[in-house]
């Protein structure tokens, strides 16, 4: 399967935090790390706190969607994220954004998260949108079409390559 991950981070050594969350899905069983994006500096969106870091990888996965995502949520606890509200600041954030060509929309059941591809939310967010055209400019999100196409909408939203601050001397 050929999944996208969203990652997201506000508090703490945000560049450290994004990289060792790469570093933690190219370790993930049955599972390869095909292609990441730059890392983005965007304005918290529906959200407060700091500017986020953002990125999206790209993994081709033998791991079922649902497995998927609780592997990812096991990766944010090791992160140390705590879920204080909804859209709270956070150490990590991870997504799953695109499950191939699937749609699914299932609640929470039996201690297994919901699971909902596309992320409901993607196609209006210009730090998922990004990052994604980094790593494929022709990326089409099942049942809303190519991103290219909704990234004209979110221009007004601020999202820029990152770049380290320059270190005093
Ligand atoms: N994640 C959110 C809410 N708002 N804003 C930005 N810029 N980046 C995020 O990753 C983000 C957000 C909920 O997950
Ligand atoms: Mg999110
Ligand atoms: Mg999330």
């Amino acid at each position: 399967m050929d999944a996208w991950i969203g990652l997201g981070a506000n508090l703490g050594d945000r560049r450290a935090t994004i990289e060792a969350a790469l570093d933690a899905l190219r370790t993930l069983p049955r599972t390869r790390l095909v292609a990441r994006s730059r890392l983005w500096a965007s304005a918290p969106v529906d959200a407060g706190g700091p500017d986020y870091l953002n990125a999206v990888a790209r993994l081709d996965t033998a791991l079922a969607p649902l497995d998927l995502l609780v592997a990812l949520q096991a990766i944010e606890a090791r992160f140390g994220r705590e879920r204080a509200f909804r859209n709270a600041p956070r150490t990590l954030d991870l997504d799953l954004l695109l499950a191939g060509d699937a749609t699914h929309d299932l609640p929470a059941a039996d201690g297994a998260p919901a699971l909902v591809v596309p992320h409901p939310r993607l196609h209006d967010r210009a730090f998922v949108l990004q990052p994604m055209a980094d790593i494929d400019e022709g990326v089409v999100v099942p049942g809303r079409g190519p991103v290219r196409q909704w990234l004209a909408r979110v221009a007004e939203q601020r999202c820029d390559p990152w770049s380290p601050s320059p270190r005093r001397r």
